[in-house]
């Protein structure tokens, strides 16, 4: 019998609930980039992490799931600060959690929203996630306080103060670089556009969908939704999109046609590193 529970759950001790606010949490961190860490220090510095990225709480069960899942290609240095300081931001939080790696494979453009419907299909496979958090591989969090769970009633934008932006939401609508949505919340507005190639648009569509899907966008304090960019140049094979434009006049015809219920991919490998699960994929390219 004893084979067939959890190994965490002994006959007659159930871990408690872990308390509505976690007793770890620091507020404000200061974040830096003056060297780039490691994954084996990473690993080091974060023992209480499984295969795949994963982690629970060890004394009490986590009230929360989270997937957060990040597009990446071609930038290795900006994941290894990444990851340095979201695992123990996220242990702070005494989230059950799990760090999804999209990789698109090849030259082709990149394509941060499809990735994005991959890494949501892939993750939900694994576990009854209760939050998908969509992440860009170079923000880092500067303020615990932004806690990675999801709100029930309302799409979340958590990166409103990025650096980059002098620490202020550069428009009301923008929705890009951290947000967070329930799996039934991105299954209302059949997920993300596949047909943003390139930089640029492709949340703006997000923002535009979770209107047209009868959701608000909510989020946290300027004071907490703090992000600090890796600083990067634009890169090779992620320019510009020309035709953003036009697709965006489009997103109220297309949505209902062109996402979660379109999505096509072939998955290449899904490997369990240690401080992630690397999803290697071919989303195709741009027609
Ligand atoms: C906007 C981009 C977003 C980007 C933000 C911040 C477009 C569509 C033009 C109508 N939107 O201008 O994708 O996240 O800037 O950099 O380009």
């Amino acid at each position: 019998l004893q084979a067939t529970l959890h190994p965490r759950m002994q006959i007659g001790e159930l871990l408690p609930w872990c308390p509505e606010k976690s007793p770890y949490l620091l507020g404000p961190i200061s974040v830096t980039f003056s060297r780039v860490p490691t994954l084996r220090r990473i690993q080091e510095k974060n023992p209480m992490v499984r295969a795949g990225g994963r982690y629970r709480p060890p004394n009490c069960e986590s009230r929360h799931k989270t997937a957060v899942i990040i597009p990446h290609r071609n930038r290795e240095t900006h994941l290894r600060h990444l990851l340095y300081y979201l695992h123990p931001f996220l242990q702070r939080q005494q989230l059950q959690y799990g760090i999804y790696i999209l990789h698109q494979t090849g030259n082709a453009t990149f394509n941060r929203a499809k990735l994005l419907n991959v890494g949501v299909k892939e993750a939900m496979k694994d576990e009854d996630w209760d939050c998908l958090f969509l992440h860009d591989v170079d923000l880092i969090p500067e303020n615990d306080h932004n806690l990675y769970i999801c709100d029930p009633w309302s799409p979340k934008h958590a990166s409103v103060a990025m650096n980059k932006f002098s620490y202020s939401l550069p428009y009301p609508q923008y929705f890009g670089g951290v947000s967070a949505v329930t799996p039934e919340q991105y299954m209302k507005m059949n997920g993300f556009p596949n047909e943003y190639w390139g930089w640029g648009g492709e949340d703006d569509d997000i923002a535009t969908r979770v209107r047209l899907a009868g959701m608000k966008i909510t989020r946290p304090p300027v004071s907490v939704g703090h992000y600090k960019m890796v600083k990067h140049k634009g890169d090779r094979g992620n320019e510009e999109n020309p035709h953003r434009f036009d697709l965006l006049i489009r997103t109220q015809r297309m949505w209902t046609q062109d996402g979660m219920n379109s999505l096509t991919y072939t998955l290449l490998s899904k490997e369990l590193e240690a401080l992630y699960t690397n999803i290697t994929v071919d989303i195709g390219v741009d027609p």
